[in-house]
């Protein structure tokens, strides 16, 4: 005990409500003792990061009642592991979850400050790429919401997801060096530290009774620091922990080092050391197999495993009960190198007999696939392992052994079977395959939809699935509604909670209840308004942004999402040229704006391709006085977290055009159909099961289904020959390749061009274009009955409520965590 009690009591005492008065106290405090400002060298950022920490301290507050609270109750606690969290913005998240709105608008405006144009100095925490890291964060708000004791763990990388920007037409990319001035939200703890080694060897030792036993001796050590973020449930005074690890040099706990060794070695080493945690990898769907990629799996994997054990067993000495205690969530396999990780703690460290140890970690481990694409799969050299964690090799080796020999006694399978399932691959370079290693080291394993998860039953992993049925579900992702409803749209929030009361914010399904609506034409008229208010609201803030004019008149239009072939920007881009030749034919079209945004992999030459061929196409027609009275392109640079918050309201049409059968789920499809857009999509990932909520009449169906992709492929797909026999497509390619949008740089899109026509189109972007031009016509159609497509947009949101994350994170505690 170091304090007294009169101090405890003092402690236990000061307490945070909420008021305006608390805020602006604290605020001033801030802004005085921590950064030393005054009225004449306080800058806005200053004002920013005040009053900012007011909000952060009362949500601490709240985060130091839940936290004794469920050490009381030890409940059984979720741990989510993850490499990316693509956060965004933290203050409007907080404020809304605290309920403090109206208390930080008085408390702001009598002070002469404005709460929009103070949030809009916030820096995006940008840990992730896409998807996936951005499902990681939704999953923490609905976890916090549902009062589920979670932890999320990751990397605080020091440079998040890079910027993009556009210059002459091209991407470049500069660092997000987002913690340059700090960062508000988070808590350091240097006193949370945890070694991980690396290297070295293994020895085998006898033990006294006779038995054998491995020694790791390893070569290297660094250290995981953490740092804590606050994750607040919605107005329920539930605050969670995101716990994101930082490397640290080891040196600097080793003085001895510093005064005997070769001093300017030991700091050299410590920025090795520290590189680490240094950089997020930018590739989404893609495996880059390098190094230091490994390293930050094992790193984060270690520090989070000896975190979860020491919480563990400061309650509990008998290991065998972890099960009952901790669900460890994989978020793809970038962590799944948990699996050996822990059957080492507990056979080398804690010497568990093996079998013990494998019911343990297999009852732990849960593990989420998030693509079937093969060059996303993830595999390790052995060579790779040898050299940095020869002890998890061995362990992956005698798992093998031990799967295969259960298998092969059983007489059911042949030498081929067996070799598919093997966590080694031999051919070409010997290597382990991370996803038979989750599977093997899991009792729960989903995809993140329906078909997905089909095919991953029947396709990438039907051998597994003919093993253990059982460990096969699916959950349909989840976007959270604060965040993608409430905060973004605070005019189609007010419309629905007038409509139908405030119920829905917790419980989505409720917006069902907008369907009575459905032929008052009252209602439809004002959520038309509400669409056209969010609309005007883009334009300015587009136009203060980009000095260049929109017509809020147009039909807004959005691809937004990762670059990628799989996804298809290139054919969304095929359908403007299409229009473009209708124009040239004397057909004038409802004006439509295409709004394009996405970041590339930095190496990805194609997608990189891609986003030239779009700009050309933006620049061609706005040089085009007929052209650009009737369409316009534009490509918004550095899509993030907040530039989507901008881009849901306003959006009517939401282009979800991926190949079916290659996007795992999609959650952008979510978050546009939530702000009433109808979709232009096709049958892939939720979109299926998004069409099935909102109705089939109100979503704009064209394309292949997978089993006709299958089909086609399987009896030989001619793109050339297809693109010769109709004429639509024929001059969209003729007039590409006439250069007319790159007249300096004449074929600039041959790359492009012979994917499609001479490569076999892989994702068969020609076989889909006819569909394609057909269904953007009926859409652009539809749109001219406003009232028609008010009630479509009506039917969108009002029957989207399945797809909150919270109804997603209800089925992995029930189904998967047992939470
Ligand atoms: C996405 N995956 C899926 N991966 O593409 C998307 N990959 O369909 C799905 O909705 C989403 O996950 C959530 O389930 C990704 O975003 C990556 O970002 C990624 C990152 C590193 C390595 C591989």
């Amino acid at each position: 005990k170091i304090m007294n009690k009169a101090f405890c009591e003092k402690l236990s005492h000061l307490s945070i409500e909420g008021t305006a008065e608390e805020i602006v106290h604290r605020f001033i405090e801030h802004l005085k003792f921590d950064l030393g400002k005054d009225e004449f060298s306080a800058t806005p950022y200053d004002c920013y990061v005040s009053f900012a920490s007011a909000v952060k301290d009362i949500l601490m507050d709240r985060w130091l009642i839940t936290q004794p609270q469920e050490y009381a109750l030890q409940r059984k606690r979720v741990y989510y592991l993850s490499l990316e969290y693509l956060i965004g913005r933290s203050l409007g998240n907080a404020i809304l979850n605290l309920d403090i709105q109206k208390q930080s608008i008085k408390a702001l405006t009598e002070n002469g400050f404005d709460l929009s144009l103070l949030s809009e100095l916030e820096w995006d925490a940008g840990l992730g790429n896409g998807g996936l890291g951005r499902l990681a964060a939704c999953f923490l708000d609905s976890m916090a919401t549902l009062k589920i004791p979670a932890y999320g763990y990751g990397i605080r990388y020091e440079y998040g997801i890079f910027f993009q920007h556009i210059i002459n037409g091209e991407q470049v990319e500069t660092p997000d060096n987002w913690l340059r001035y700090g960062s508000v939200w988070e808590i350091a703890r240097p006193a949370r530290l945890f070694p991980v080694y690396f290297g070295g060897i293994v020895k085998e030792e006898i033990l006294e009774d006779g038995s054998k036993k491995m020694r790791w001796i390893p070569e290297e050590t660094v250290m995981a620091m953490a740092y804590d973020y606050l994750v607040p449930g919605f107005q329920n005074n539930y605050v969670n922990t995101l716990r994101l690890w930082s490397a640290k040099s080891t040196r600097e706990f080793n003085l001895a080092y510093f005064n005997e060794g070769d001093y300017m070695q030991a700091v050299a080493d410590k920025n090795h050391s520290e590189m680490i945690a240094k950089v997020l990898y930018p590739n989404d769907n893609k495996m880059q197999g390098k190094e230091l990629r490994f390293r930050q799996e094992y790193f984060f994997v270690s520090a989070t495993l000896q975190d979860i054990l020491r919480r563990f067993l400061k309650k509990e000495s008998d290991l065998r009960k972890l099960p009952e205690k901790a669900a460890i969530q994989l978020n793809d396999t970038h962590p799944a190198i948990a699996v050996a990780e822990l059957m080492r703690i507990l056979v080398d460290e804690r010497n568990l007999p093996w079998e013990i140890a494998w019911e343990i970690t297999q009852q732990c481990m849960a593990f989420t696939n998030h693509t079937i694409l093969p060059e996303a799969l993830e595999k390790w050299q052995v060579l790779l392992f040898e050299k940095l964690l020869p002890r998890h090799l061995q362990i992956i080796y005698e798992i093998n052994e031990r799967f295969l020999s259960s298998i092969r006694i059983t007489g059911l399978y042949d030498d081929d079977f067996i070799s598919r399932v093997s966590l080694i691959e031999e051919e070409p370079v010997k290597s382990i395959r991370m996803a038979n290693l989750a599977i093997v080291g899991s009792h729960s394993v989903n995809g993140v939809s329906e078909l997905h998860t089909d095919i991953l039953k029947h396709l990438i992993f039907k051998d597994f699935y003919a093993l253990w049925k059982d460990k096969f579900n699916s959950k349909t992702n989840g976007i959270t509604p604060r965040r993608w409803l409430m905060l973004c749209n605070p005019l189609l929030s007010e419309l629905i909670t007038q409509a139908i009361g405030s119920a829905w914010k917790t419980d989505l399904k409720e917006l069902a209840k907008l369907n009575k609506y459905k032929n008052d034409s009252t209602f439809l008229e004002d959520l038309g308004e509400v669409k056209r208010q969010n609309k005007l609201e883009f334009c300015k803030y587009y136009e203060d942004l980009h000095k260049r004019k929109l017509n809020p008149e147009s039909i807004f239009d959005f691809q937004a999402k990762r670059i990628h072939e799989y996804k298809r920007q290139h054919l969304n881009a095929l359908g403007i040229i299409h229009l473009i030749n209708q124009i040239r034919d004397g057909k004038t079209p409802y004006p439509q704006s295409f709004f394009f945004a996405g970041k590339a992999a930095p190496g990805y030459f194609i997608a990189k391709l891609i986003i030239r061929f779009i700009c050309a196409l933006s620049d061609y027609i706005e040089k085009d006085k007929e052209l650009s009275r009737y369409l316009s392109v534009i490509f918004l640079p550095n899509y993030r977290v907040t530039l989507a918050e901008r881009i849901m309201p306003p959006a009517e049409i939401s282009r979800q055009i991926s190949l079916a059968g290659t996007e795992a789920s999609g959650t952008g499809n979510m978050k546009f159909a939530l702000n009433g857009a109808l979709t232009i999509g096709t049958l892939d990932g939720a979109n299926i099961e998004i069409r099935e909520a909102v109705g089939e009449e109100n979503f704009f169906l064209f394309g292949m289904t997978a089993a006709e992709v299958k089909n086609l492929k399987e009896s030989g797909y001619h793109p050339y020959e297809m693109m010769r026999q109709n004429e639509d497509i024929k001059r969209i390619f003729d007039f590409i390749e006439s250069d007319i949008l790159n007249p300096l740089n004449p074929g600039l899109f041959t790359p492009l061009t012979d994917l499609l026509l001479y490569q076999g189109d892989k994702y068969c972007l020609i076989a889909d274009l006819p569909d394609f031009i057909r269904v953007n016509a009926e859409a652009v159609k539809v749109y001219q009955d406003k009232q028609q497509w008010n009630r479509m947009s009506l039917a969108n949101i009002a029957n989207m409520g399945k797809f909150s994350s919270d109804e997603t994170i209800k089925g992995y505690a029930k189904d998967i965590w047992g939470v």
